[in-house]
């Protein structure tokens, strides 16, 4: 399986974030990345490759442009103001406000965001920006023909809906190579999200829409952040209805519970008759991730490999989650070698 790979996502390095009340190192950090890369080296999974560049245009097909250029442009207004730290959000609007653009950066980085825990540094549209390339040339890997590819995205992506960022996601990189792959010529794009976290923001982007098929296997959101979404009652809107499908699971779920809901997503996946399949492969599920409460084990992500290669689809996997620092890159690469041995 080829990797795409940029060393762009060092340049998006915060400072801390807000966790139980109080101001702490961010879990997601650059070593994350750099430890993945290292265990696709060390495992031999196949070619390592530097992203194309498409440019912004297959950024704006899932996201509002004005959304888009707020981020590119916000570093640089926020240091004309004389700011050096990093650029945290600090009003939203709640239910029945007007919620009207302001023209403020204080308030327009309210605007676009659904919460605190996306900050904003003098390098981060650098590596937001390489990071959605990654995706589509891994996109563009797998629709030349390729039975698989690994797009190693840092920033993750999948909390990033149409026009707000959020939980450490500011474009969505999945949903940006769904619409790539619809764009040139798939009819059907299937997603399974595996994150510990619903992917709120793909669901956002696809909600009404039939094209793609979104399943998500996630934290029940009654007790577990994104907290607002995720609930196996929503299901799609309008012409989308019915290819929305979320699976939230208790808190201590380990394989045995986990399997299932892969089992029942697979089969959604199977009936939808999808051209292609990307995993939004984030691998905080594991048993010692620090802020997630599900007990996958390091073998057990061998075996999500091998169920989901039994679709038999061109998958693209695209990373997401995942803190357990010394894991990580051992169980998002144990995914992969289980699919590229069973395909
Ligand atoms: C991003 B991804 C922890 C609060 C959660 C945000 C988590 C974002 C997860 N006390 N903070 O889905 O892995
Ligand atoms: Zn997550």
């Amino acid at each position: 399986m080829q990797t795409f790979y940029s060393d762009d996502h060092r340049l998006h390095h915060a400072n801390a974030e807000l966790n139980n009340g109080q101001l702490m190192p961010c879990f997601e950090k650059p070593s994350r990345a750099d430890m993945v890369l290292e265990q696709v080296k060390r495992t031999g999974l196949g070619p390592i490759s530097e992203p194309q560049d498409f440019g912004l245009a297959p950024i704006k097909r899932v996201h509002d442009p004005k959304f888009v250029d707020f981020i590119q442009q916000a570093w640089e207004r926020w240091s004309a103001l004389g700011r050096e730290h990093d650029m945290l959000p600090l009003a939203w609007p709640p239910r029945r406000m007007p919620a009207r653009c302001p023209e403020d950066i204080d308030g327009q980085l309210g605007y676009y965001s659904f919460d605190a825990g996306a900050p904003l540094t003098a390098g981060s549209w650098q590596a937001i920006y390489s990071s959605a390339q990654i995706a589509l040339s891994a996109q563009a890997h797998l629709c030349a023909g390729a039975k698989s590819a690994f797009a190693l995205c840092r920033p993750p992506g999948h909390h990033a809906g149409i026009d707000y960022m959020g939980g450490y996601c500011y474009l969505n990189n999945a949903a940006i190579a769904a619409q790539a792959m619809l764009d040139q010529g798939a009819n059907k794009v299937a997603i399974l999200d595996v994150d510990f976290h619903h992917g709120n923001g793909t669901q956002d982007i696809f909600y009404q829409r039939p094209d793609v098929l979104f399943t998500s296997i996630h934290g029940d959101p009654l007790n577990e952040y994104p907290c607002f979404a995720g609930y196996a009652d929503e299901r799609g809107e309008g012409t989308g209805l019915g290819y929305n499908h979320n699976y939230p699971l208790p808190a201590g779920s380990d394989w045995s519970i986990w399997s299932q809901a892969l089992r029942d997503a697979l089969r959604q996946i199977a009936g939808f008759g999808a051209d292609y399949l990307i995993v939004s492969l984030g691998v905080d599920t594991y048993l010692a991730d620090p802020i997630s409460s599900f007990k996958l084990d390091s073998p057990d992500y061998l075996k999500m490999g091998e169920l989901i290669a039994g679709l038999g689809l061109p998958t693209l996997f695209v990373m997401e989650g995942g803190y357990a620092v010394e894991e990580i890159g051992i169980n998002a690469v144990n995914v992969l070698t289980a699919f590229d041995a069973t395909v």
